[in-house]
C-alpha cells in the first residue's frame, strides 16, 4: 500500500515507464470514477484484514501462536508463548524477525484500512515488546560487535520500528544506545562529541519529519559517523541526497550496515550495497 505522496509519485513514475498501457488504462478509469460514472469491477480492489493476515501469519503452528497473541495485544500470553518458542531452543533473532514482527505489521496494515484503533496498537506493541525483551535476555553478555545509537527523529512519535531494529542490532551483539523517539538532532551531535560511536540509525515516519534525517546526517558529518536511515518516510532515491548517509528498508538491513561498517569496508561501498 502506498502511504507517502513522495514514494507515490517514484512509484507512479515508474509503473508509467514500466506499463505504459495499463497505466493509461488506470488513467482513464479514475477519470470516469470523477465524472461519477461507473467502472469494470476490476477495476476497485480492497484488501482484506483476511488477505493480511495471510500474508503475515507464519506457518509453523507455534510461530503462528505468538504472531496471534501479539495482533490479539496479549502481553502474557506473548511472553509466554516467546519463552516456550525460545525453550525450544529457537535462534531468538528468528523468533522476533518470524513470530514477533508480523504480528504488529498486521495490526498496523488493519489499522491503516480503519479495522483496527490506535489502542489496539499500543497494545499489540507491548506484546511485542515483552517477546523482545526475553529474546534479548536469552542473548546474554555477549561481547561488543560495535556501538550504535538508535532514534526516531525530531517530531516523530512513531517509535515500534525503531524499537524492532534496536532489538534486533542488539540480538546481533551490537551494543544499542537507544535515544528514544523525538530526538532533537543537537542531542546527537552531543552524543557523538563525547562517545565513540560507529553507527547512527535514525527512523522518520512522517514527511514533515524526514528531512531531519538530512539535517542530522549533515550535522554529525564532522565526526565521520555514518547514519543508517529508515522507516516509511523515507527512500533510497531521498537518502541518496544526503552524503554521510545510507537507506535501510529492514532492521536486517540495519544489522547489514552495522557489521559493514565496523569491518572497515569502505563508506561508498556500504553506499552501493543492496
Ligand atoms: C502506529 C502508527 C501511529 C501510532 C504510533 C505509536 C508508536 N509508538 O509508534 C500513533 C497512533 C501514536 C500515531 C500517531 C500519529 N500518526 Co501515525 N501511524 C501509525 C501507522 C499505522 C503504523 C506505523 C508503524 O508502526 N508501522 C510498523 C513498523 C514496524 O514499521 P516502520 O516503523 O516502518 O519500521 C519498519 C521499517 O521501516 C524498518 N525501519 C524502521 N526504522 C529503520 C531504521 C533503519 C536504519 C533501517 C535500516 C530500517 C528501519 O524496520 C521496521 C520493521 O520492519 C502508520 C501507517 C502505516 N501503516 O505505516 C501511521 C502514519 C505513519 N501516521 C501518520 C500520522 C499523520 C500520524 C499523526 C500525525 C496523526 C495525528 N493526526 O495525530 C500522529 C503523529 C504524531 C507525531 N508527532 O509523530 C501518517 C504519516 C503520513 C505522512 N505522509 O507523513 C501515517 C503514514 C498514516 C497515514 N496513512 O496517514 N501513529
Amino acid at each position: 500500500m502506498i502511504r507517502h505522496i513522495d514514494t507515490a509519485t517514484i512509484e507512479l513514475t515508474e509503473f508509467k515507464e514500466k506499463n505504459p498501457k495499463r497505466f493509461q488504462e488506470l488513467l482513464e478509469e479514475g477519470i470516469k470514477i470523477g465524472r461519477g460514472e461507473k467502472v469494470k469491477e476490476w477495476g476497485v480492489s480492497k484488501t482484506t484484514v483476511e488477505e493480511i493476515r495471510k500474508k503475515y501469519i507464519p506457518k509453523d503452528p507455534a510461530a503462528a501462536a505468538l504472531t496471534n497473541a501479539v495482533i490479539d495485544g496479549d502481553k502474557e500470553e506473548a511472553a509466554k508463548l516467546t519463552q516456550k518458542l525460545l525453550d525450544a531452543g529457537k535462534n531468538p533473532t528468528d523468533v522476533v524477525v518470524g513470530a514477533l514482527m508480523p504480528g504488529i505489521q498486521v495490526v498496523c496494515e488493519t489499522y491503516d484500512m480503519g479495522e483496527a484503533f490506535v489502542p489496539e496498537i499500543l497494545l499489540a506493541n507491548d506484546a511485542m515488546v515483552a517477546g523482545v525483551v526475553l529474546c534479548q535476555k536469552k542473548l546474554g553478555n555477549i561481547p561488543s560487535a560495535g556501538k550504535v545509537a538508535s532514534l526516531v527523529i525530531e517530531g516523530d512519535v512513531h517509535d515500534i520500528g525503531k524499537n524492532i531494529v534496536a532489538a534486533i542490532l542488539r540480538a546481533n551483539g551490537f551494543e544499542v544506545i537507544d535515544m528514544g523517539r523525538d530526538v532533537l538532532v543537537e542531542d546527537v551531535v552531543e552524543l557523538v562529541k563525547t562517545q565513540k560511536i560507529d553507527l547512527i540509525t535514525g527512523t522518520s515516519l512522517m514527511s514533515t519529519t524526514k528531512e531531519g534525517l538530512k539535517s542530522l546526517a549533515e550535522s554529525i558529518a564532522f565526526s565521520g559517523v555514518p547514519v543508517a536511515c529508515g522507516g516509511a518516510a523515507v527512500d533510497e532515491h531521498f537518502v541518496a541526497t544526503f552524503s554521510n548517509a545510507v537507506y535501510g528498508k529492514s532492521p536486517l538491513d540495519a544489522v547489514k550496515i552495522a557489521k559493514a561498517v565496523t569491518s572497515g569496508k569502505k563508506w561508498d561501498e556500504i553506499r552501493k550495497m543492496k
